[in-house]
Parts: C-alpha cells; sequence; structure tokens
C-alpha cells in the first residue's frame, strides 16, 4: 500500500454543467477520501501560479480566462496510489482521446474545456493543494471514522 495525497479541481465548465455530485461520487464509490473540499472563485494572481508552468504558451491568456470564469471546486483525495488511480479515472487532457467511462471521455469534448484537473505527480500534488488549503484544513481517514 502507497498511501498517496493528489491536489482535484472540478473546472467552471464541470460546476456551470452541475457535475459537482456526478464526479464527487465517483471518486467515493472507488474507495477514495475526499479529505479536503472547497468551492472558490480563482483570480487572476492565484491562477497564474497554479498554472505557472504554461506561462508563454499560445493558450495561456485563453486558459487563464477560462479558470477565472466562475467558481470551481478543489478537493484534498487521499487513497492508495492515489495520484494514478485518479490521473486513470479522469482520462486523457484531451477528451477525444479519453475512453468512455473516465471523467473527460464522458462529460466533455473540448480540450481547452475539459472538467476537471488532477495533480500528475506527488510533487505537483503538494504545490497545487498548498495553493488552496491549509493543513488544519484537511480532515484525516481516522477523523472521518469517528464522524
Ligand atoms: P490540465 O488540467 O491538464 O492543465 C492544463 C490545462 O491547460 C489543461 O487541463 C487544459 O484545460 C488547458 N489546455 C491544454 N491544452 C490547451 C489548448 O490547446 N488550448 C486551451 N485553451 N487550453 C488548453
Amino acid at each position: 500500500m502507497s498511501i498517496q495525497r493528489t491536489f482535484v479541481m472540478i473546472k467552471p465548465d464541470g460546476v456551470r454543467r452541475n457535475l459537482i455530485g456526478e464526479i464527487i461520487s465517483r471518486f467515493e464509490k472507488r474507495g477514495l477520501k475526499i479529505i479536503g473540499l472547497k468551492m472558490v472563485k480563482i483570480d487572476r494572481p492565484t491562477a497564474e501560479r497554479l498554472y505557472e508552468e504554461h506561462k508563454g504558451k499560445s493558450f495561456f491568456e485563453e486558459l487563464i480566462s477560462y479558470i477565472t470564469s466562475g467558481p470551481v471546486v478543489c478537493m484534498v483525495i487521499e487513497g492508495d496510489e492515489a495520484v494514478s488511480v485518479v490521473r486513470k479515472m479522469i482520462g486523457n487532457t484531451d477528451p477525444k482521446e479519453a475512453p468512455p467511462g473516465t471523467i473527460r471521455g464522458d462529460y466533455a469534448l473540448s480540450k481547452a474545456e475539459n472538467v476537471i484537473h488532477a495533480s500528475d505527480s506527488e510533487e505537483k500534488a503538494k504545490r497545487e493543494m498548498s495553493i488552496f488549503f491549509k493543513e488544519e484544513e484537511l480532515v484525516t481517514p481516522l477523523a472521518q471514522v469517528h464522524m
């Protein structure tokens, strides 16, 4: 067993299309634990920080205006090999390449507006979750057992 934490964000198009419950439900049914959850409207400085690695790319401005266009739902998800398990569940960045059964494969067609984000490594997960969550905002699975 290798328990990991990963950062997941339902993007503005996912929120607008009322997919919050459907998406969270998939992670819970898989056996993963939601240990942090919040809805936020991302401001421009935060968006630029989150997407730092894409600065300079042709679609950067489009990406920033999309991600700041409406509320997003941020989560920290914990479970065995959570980083790769969640990435497999969301499917390829380009939804046209994402198999049916994955979140993007079922709910998206556009590479720009692809419903959901999940960290692609443990290192990135740490960086991304620290942008949105303080350590004390995360609950441990043990706390959930006693709730
Ligand atoms: P994600 O979660 O992989 O993080 C980077 C994001 O950049 C990606 O999702 C897409 O939302 C976005 N992205 C990737 N390629 C393109 C593109 O060609 N055009 C636009 N507008 N956005 C893109």
